[in-house]
């Protein structure tokens, strides 16, 4: 059987559960149904347009240093087309069991909160970059509260396209950092940058470390609008772009309610204003939608320190600031104090 879809609707979604927890991943083909898809492509190829027309290269990602590649934050107060993708059935019907059902994690009834999303741009041919590691894992949080991403393609992605490529089954508990030596070629110890302005820490210093090829590893291809939906706690990375194709990717990544944040990416990006909308609004939204923006529950919802941020920083990168470009309308009519907010100094302004 070649993918899900051959399969009797009624049955895929638990074939997707069964193969999450598995394997620690699972791919939903046609996630995302083609009119929606070319509405998103349009809203992402004019957030990356934006981005190289302000910004020097040098500056265009968050988190790569290979020329070209460009990423963006903020997708939702961008363009509301962005905001159809977190309440997608056929994903968010997956991620909202796995949250549920536990199967040897803790179970929530709550529901499931956003913790970060991201658009990338990057080019055909551009090198991995990245060592085998696992996302946002600290002993104290995320072994016990993993993280789901869900990984959106807005391209058809080659199977040498520079997918992200998983090592199945080991999202499990025990594939601890001793494993990082075996998979990177390295004894050395990850070594973290300092952030930079508008920059996350780069994880570890990219030079020191050589992915090894892992003959059994699965590499994310499929058609536009695919999904490819993991456990964050497995061991991934971002492979070379062999192919003649570019790469267009969007990120989200989601936590059960009541997990703790520490060790991980808060909802940062997220501007006040932004918020403030979502929390005050009802008309467009469902009350399951509204409550993914909800950090108010969690249990260090004042650490962070993945990136190395400081409150300042935090502060900083929440800041109430008008939207791109003049804002959403349903937003910026709502708001009277808009217009008095001052523009941040740093350069990540989306
Ligand atoms: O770009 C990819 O395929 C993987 C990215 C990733 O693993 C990360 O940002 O943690």
């Amino acid at each position: 059987m070649e993918d899900m879809l051959e399969m009797p609707p009624e049955l895929r979604e638990e074939a997707h559960l069964m193969e999450l927890e598995s394997m620690g991943y699972t791919i939903v083909h046609e996630a995302i149904p083609p009119q929606l898809l070319k509405k998103i492509k349009l809203a992402h190829n004019q957030a990356i347009e934006r981005i190289r027309s302000s910004k020097p290269e040098a500056d265009w990602s968050w988190e790569s240093d290979n020329p070209g590649v460009c990423d963006y934050w903020r997708l939702y107060q961008l363009d509301p087309v962005f905001e159809e993708l977190l309440t997608l059935p056929s994903i968010f019907n997956i991620i909202k069991r796995a949250f549920k059902e536990g199967r040897g994690r803790p179970a929530t009834d709550e529901g499931i909160r956003l913790m970060h999303e991201m658009g990338q741009y990057l080019p055909a041919k551009t090198p991995g970059g990245q060592a085998w590691h696992r996302d946002g894992m600290n002993k104290k949080a995320e072994n016990k509260y993993p993280n789901l991403r869900c990984t959106f393609t807005l391209n058809d992605l080659p199977s040498n396209g520079g997918g992200t490529i998983v090592l199945p089954g080991s999202h499990r508990p025990g594939f601890d950092g001793n494993y990082f030596h075996v998979l990177n070629n390295t004894k050395e110890k990850v070594k973290y940058e300092k952030p930079r302005p508008g920059r996350s820490s780069p994880p570890y210093d990219r030079s020191s470390v050589q992915p090894r090829k892992m003959p059994n590893a699965v590499t994310f291809s499929g058609k536009a609008g695919s999904c490819m939906i993991n456990w964050v706690s497995i061991w991934h990375t971002r492979p070379t772009n062999e192919s003649n194709v570019d790469r267009d990717v969007i990120w989200q990544i989601f936590r059960t309610a009541r997990s703790s944040l520490g060790n991980g990416r808060r909802q940062h990006h997220q501007t006040k204003n932004y918020l403030s909308h979502i929390r005050n609004k009802n008309n467009n939204y469902s009350p399951e939608f509204i409550k993914l923006f909800d950090d108010s529950e969690t249990i260090d919802g004042t650490r962070w320190d993945f990136e190395g941020l400081s409150k300042e920083e935090i502060q900083r990168t929440t800041a109430a600031e008008p939207l791109w470009p003049s804002g959403r309308p349903d937003i910026m009519e709502e708001e009277d104090e808009t217009n008095n907010y001052n523009r941040r100094e740093n350069n990540a302004k989306l």
